[in-house]
């Protein structure tokens, strides 16, 4: 029998006159969450997964991706159901068959494969975000959790220490489709009072999956290369700065804004995220300490113009002040902790 968490919300549970007759051997309260990850077996989706399984019970988190989990955990611990996020009518089924009351939509295409299939971006992010906003609205969800991304930014945006409130002017796809999701958030926030959320995720650095298709997708595969082959050849220059952020805060992050009161947020879906900044150079030289014989090298392809036009810092006042959002990893935690957890999987 599963643990089931009890968490206040501060909008109303939805009534449980509408939960199927299959899932009333769950004893649900007003304050228990259903939840539906997409994206599951994505960098973020597959760890936040676990998390969230143990702590609302392994039964109310559904795991769902467009393929099969590798990680056996995914399906062996809780539910899992295969799902095209572009594919309404199966979300809309998959939400109704387990009495889903929030969504966590990490599905989408990052900015290295959204350049190299713009349209492929804009169907998967946009049409998979209206999907879930509209059966949101539809089933009157409780909460629905929508990332964005440092993305947002562009050439026009103050590189360092960019505010959250600024110039928008992204030049790649995953960036259009970030800025309209947080808009179309907004616009469903305000239009048909629902609690939807979301935070501008920076590159995301973890051990557990690898990213896919990002641009700062660099600063994980240095890890691997680095105890594998002791030498890497970097995508961005030496001296490119992006802000960055180890997993374990990045489901803090996730975690805290989406238990934060709502009456507290002055915005909802545009949260401006800080973790760590530092050059490849930088990262290298940290790697470098605990592997001396690691060299880096640099091959710049199309993603350098990417990360070129994305700031170097963030201000994160607005998450420090409305939700309480502090980060507790920096390059050198982030590099030991890394480095002991893909050590004995590597080497
Ligand atoms: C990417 O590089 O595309 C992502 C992101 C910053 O959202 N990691």
């Amino acid at each position: 029998m599963a643990a089931y968490s009890q968490i206040s919300t501060t909008r109303p549970a939805r009534s449980l006159s509408t939960i199927p007759p299959s899932q009333e051997e769950t004893p649900l309260t007003q304050t228990t969450q259903r939840i539906l990850v997409t994206g599951a077996c994505g960098q973020i989706g597959s760890e936040l997964i676990p998390v969230l399984r143990q702590r609302y019970g392994d039964t109310n988190v559904v795991a769902t991706d467009i393929r099969p989990p590798e990680a056996d955990c995914l399906k062996d611990q809780g539910p899992f159901e295969l799902l095209n996020v572009c594919d309404r009518a199966r979300m809309d089924d998959i939400i109704a068959r387990y009495a889903i009351d929030t969504v966590y939509h990490m599905a989408a295409i990052l900015s290295a494969t959204g350049e190299e299939n713009p349209t492929l971006a804009w169907d998967v992010n946009i049409l998979g975000l209206v999907n879930v906003l509209e059966i949101a609205r539809q089933r009157k969800l409780v909460r629905v959790f929508c990332p964005s991304s440092i993305a947002v930014f562009g050439p026009d945006t103050p590189h360092d220490c960019a505010p959250q409130t600024t110039i928008l002017t992204p030049t790649t796809m995953y960036g259009v489709t970030k800025v309209t999701g947080e808009l179309l958030g907004e616009y469903y926030v305000h239009r048909f009072g629902l609690d939807i959320r979301g935070v501008r995720y920076p590159g995301i650095i973890s051990s557990e999956t690898l990213p896919g298709g990002g641009t700062t997708d660099y600063a994980v595969d240095i890890f691997y290369h680095a105890l594998k082959y002791k030498s890497y050849s970097c995508f961005v220059r030496s001296d490119t700065v992006l802000p960055m952020m180890y997993m374990p805060d990045c489901v803090k992050a996730t975690m805290d804004l989406m238990d934060a009161d709502f009456n507290s947020l002055r915005s909802h879906c545009n949260f401006n995220l800080a973790g760590m900044s530092f050059s490849v150079e930088e990262l290298a030289n940290e790697i470098q300490k605990h592997i001396p014989d690691f060299v880096c090298d640099y091959a710049p392809d199309f993603r350098q113009a990417i990360a070129d036009s994305w700031p170097q810092t963030i201000d994160d006042s607005p998450a420090r002040t409305q939700w309480g959002w502090r980060p507790r990893h920096d390059l050198k935690s982030m590099t030991r902790d890394m480095l002991e957890k893909l050590r004995p999987r590597l080497t």
